[in-house]
Order: C-alpha cells, then structure tokens, then sequence
C-alpha cells in the first residue's frame, strides 16, 4: 500500500517514519523545500528524542521519499497545522489546502485521514464536501476518518506506539478501513466512533487540562494571599483517591492546551463559559509573573537586611537571625518573620547600587525539557518586561529558535537582581546556588514552576520565592 502523508511537521513526520519503517511505501509532503530536502537526506528539522534514528531508518529502508506535492496513494493523512487566529478562531486554510490538493488524486476505494486536531465538524462540514466535489461519494466510494493525535511533545515517538487510539469514522466502514492501518503500529488500544466525536474527544483532552492547570493557577494566586502553600496543598489533595489538581506555573502554551479549547469557544461561545475562563484564567498568568517579579525586586531595593554578594549567608548561623539596620516602617518582628520566610538570614550587609534591574531569565521554552517556543508564557513575561523597562538576559538550554536574544548561563546570570525561573527543564534543578549567587548582583530567585530545593537555596543566603506560595 502508498501512504501519502501531508504536513512532515511534529506529527506527520514520526507517523510517516513509523509507517515506512513498518513496510508501506511512504510519500512525505511539505511545502517546505528545505524540510523536504532534510529529510531525504535522512536528517531531521525537529528535535525529539528517538525521531532522528526513525528517520533515517526509514528513509534507508527506501520507504520513505519526501516531495513538495501529493502523489496518488492509497491512503491520504493529513497532518497539517490548525493554528488559530488573533481573535481566537481555528484557521482551518491548511486543512483545506491538504484537501484541494487530494481531489485530483482521488479514486475509488482510496482512503482519507485526518490527524490534525480540529474544531467539531471539521470531517463533515469541510472535508466531505471538498473531497466529495469529485463526484465520488464519501463512505462509499471512498472512506474518510479522523484519527486524532494525542502524543505528548517530548515523547512523541513513543506515545504513538504506545497510546490508545481513538478512530472517527464519516461511516462504520470508514473507521474499520483506518483502523487497519493504525493496528500495524500501534500498540494501545483503538476505538471506533464517528467523526465528529473523535474530533471533541481530542479537544476535550486538552480542555480538560487546561481547565485544571486554570484551577491550579487560581488556587496558586489564592494561597500567595493566603500566605500558604500552593504546592503543599496540591499534594496533600492529590493524597485523595479522586483528586488530581494540575500544577500552577507562568502560563500555559505550546499549539495544543492553548489553543484547542477555543475550537469549542468558537462554536459555543454561549455555552463554554467555563472554558473560554479557564483559558482566559491561564493567560493572565504572565501578567501575574511580572506583578510578583515587581513586588519582589520592590522589596528587594529596599529590604536592607539583604545579603550582598560578597556576604552570602553562613548556614551555620540559625535562621531568622537579623538585625533591623536603617528606617524602614516595618517592626522589627514583621522584618524577622519576612526575613526568615525568604532566606534573609545572617549578615545585613547594605546595598547602595542604583541602576535597573536586570532579571535573569531561565527557561522560555513552553515547557521543560523540549526546544519548543511556540504559544510559550515566556515570550509573553519578556514582553511585558520590556514594556516596565526591566531589563533581562534569557537563557534556554534547549530552544535555538527565539525572538529574543539568547546568551549563555554565565552571561545571562552575571549581575542579575532576580533569577526568573520559567520552564522547568531539568539541568536547572541542579543548578548550585553558590556558584550562580557569585555571579549574580542581588542573590533572588523567584521560581514559577517549584522546581528548585527552597532550603538550599536559602542556606547559600538567597532570597527565595516561587509561584503560588506566599511569603508570610
Ligand atoms: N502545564 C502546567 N501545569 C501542568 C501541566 C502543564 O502549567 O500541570 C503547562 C506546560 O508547562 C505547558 C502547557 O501546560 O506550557 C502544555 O503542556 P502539556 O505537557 O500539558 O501538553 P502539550 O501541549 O505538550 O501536549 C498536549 C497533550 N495533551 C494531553 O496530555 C491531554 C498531548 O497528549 C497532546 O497530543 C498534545 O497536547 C496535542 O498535540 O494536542
């Protein structure tokens, strides 16, 4: 059989490898000459862990050939982007494009999938008709299915072995017809149902965690104001057989969680009213990063119990031991229970140094570990940044492709009042705070994802906050 894959992107590239490497003659489409070109060279233009091997694997077996147009096949995916607009619609011209593009090739007994995640009735509204213009007869002439993907970026190669596959079909022989492809790879179990469900199955997935990371992040501002823990009660909660309360942070990205559940807002603005919250809840979170990062670099110029560089905290010295230097309104009691919430403990020496601040900003993929920046909360926390004249150096182990300039670890640490932790890759949670407090001019840390270990941090002599938790 010839696969025709269109879109060699995050999903139609694996799955178009996969499938060669499993015995199908693979034709891979993108509109990109320079991605097409990658690939038969059996190189990659995405990062993944194990799609670089499967590539090649699959280009060396001779069965997979990429090409900037459709070629007659027997099977056609569709793995194109479904971005969506600046006023929160899906923009569906990819989709349509990879059809009109099908419609000369189309034949008899041919069959139609669609992987990109799309709005409720995408297959039925807008496939159907575009490849029905043929004058061939979907479901009965030829077969047409949604077949979403759900792999997790960073895991995708993985996941698509692995996962349970849900299979919409336009009719019952439709599904049956897709699911004999996917059975050849795909270890978990696949499901049959019809198009339109299959496709708010997928949306549903993403809202659903997008409404509970919403939860978190209201829960994370509530306990600021409470002066608690949001981590801690997170925890405790999730300690009950039916709870599982997500993780607050900067916001959430990426082209799934932050865009998908407009697909459904769209259609129902009436109705979704919660989901369209949620949404709004998680991208106010960058705002709230930048109103913290303020109240922290405000209290930090006047705080006069702040340990400079060259006075980093003995560990030996018991916490919450300060002394009350010059004016300030607070009571000295007030100052001892801040001082110890945020580590300032031991010496007092005075700062005197005048001039902006400058934050040190770790981590602006969308998430830890992945060199994706796309939708990412951090573009959106180094703009505002930008519009309070904070200045900021960024540093990504992971991300090469940015709209800010990145600099190395030494360069972007190096006389920083505040250490902004954003994505929660894993090098910076062994990340010491010594050798990082030398360099920096103020040792702050304000940490959006609870990723680094608050004691430790605070023996070194830093001030130490983090999202969700309030310092009283
Ligand atoms: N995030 C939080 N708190 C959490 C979990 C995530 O703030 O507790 C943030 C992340 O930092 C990131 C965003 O949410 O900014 C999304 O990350 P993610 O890991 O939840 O998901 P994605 O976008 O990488 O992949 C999701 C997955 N969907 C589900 O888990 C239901 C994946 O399986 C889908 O295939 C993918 O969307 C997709 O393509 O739709």
């Amino acid at each position: 059989k010839t696969i025709c894959v269109i879109g060699l992107g995050y999903i139609g590239l694996p799955t178009a490898s996969i499938l060669a490497t499993h015995g199908f003659n693979v034709v891979g489409v993108d509109v990109n000459p320079k991605v097409v070109d990658t690939i038969n060279k059996g190189s990659v233009h995405i990062q993944e862990p194990g799609l670089k091997t499967l590539v090649k694997a699959a280009v060396q077996s001779g069965n997979l050939h990429a090409v900037e147009r459709p070629q007659a096949a027997d099977v056609y995916i569709i793995a194109v982007p479904t971005p969506i607009t600046e006023d929160k619609k899906a923009d569906l011209s990819f989709v349509r494009t990879a059809a009109e593009s099908i419609t000369p090739l189309l034949r008899k007994g041919n069959l139609v999938i669609l992987e990109s995640t799309s709005p409720p009735g995408t297959c039925v509204e807008l496939l159907k008709p575009i490849l029905e213009s043929t004058g061939l007869r979907a479901g009965e002439d030829f077969y047409l299915a949604h077949c979403p993907e759900r792999v997790l970026p960073g895991r995708t190669v993985k996941e698509l072995i692995e996962n349970e596959r849900i299979i919409g079909g336009i009719n019952r022989a439709s599904a049956e017809k897709a699911a004999q492809i996917y059975r050849v790879f795909v270890e978990g179990g696949i499901h049959l149902t019809d198009c339109t469900t299959a496709e708010t199955v997928k949306l549903m997935e993403n809202t659903y965690r997008d409404v509970n990371i919403a939860l978190a992040n209201e829960l994370a501002i509530v306990c600021e104001k409470l002066g608690i823990d949001a981590w801690e009660v997170i925890r405790l909660s999730n300690l009950h057989p039916r709870v599982n309360i997500h993780l607050p942070g900067p916001g959430v990205g990426g082209h799934c969680l932050a865009v998908d559940p407009w697909f459904i807002v769209e259609r129902f603005p009436a109705e979704a009213r919660l989901i369209a919250l949620g949404r709004r809840t998680n991208d106010s979170m960058p705002d709230h990063v930048v109103r913290r990062l303020k109240e922290i670099l405000a209290s930090t110029k006047t705080n006069p119990f702040h340990p400079s560089r060259a006075g980093l905290a003995d560990p030996s010295r018991p916490a919450g031991e300060v002394e009350v230097a010059c004016g300030n309104s607070r009571t000295a009691a007030e100052i001892a229970v801040t001082a110890d919430a945020d580590g300032f403990k031991g010496d007092t020496p005075t700062h005197s140094d005048q001039g902006p601040w400058k934050i040190a900003v770790l981590g602006v993929s969308y998430k830890g570990n992945i060199d994706d920046a796309r939708e990412t909360p951090a573009l959106r926390v180094l703009q505002l940044l930008e519009k309070e004249g904070i200045s900021f150096s960024v540093y990504d182990p992971h991300v090469r492709d940015f709209p800010y300039e990145l600099s190395t670890l030494k360069e972007t640490v190096a006389g920083a009042d505040c250490l902004l932790l954003l994505a929660d890759h894993d090098e910076f949670k062994f990340l010491h705070p010594l050798e990082i407090g030398k360099l920096m001019r103020r040792p702050v840390v304000f940490d959006t994802r609870n990723m680094i270990n608050t004691d430790l941090w605070r023996e070194y002599g830093f001030a130490v906050y983090c999202l969700g938790r309030g310092v009283g």
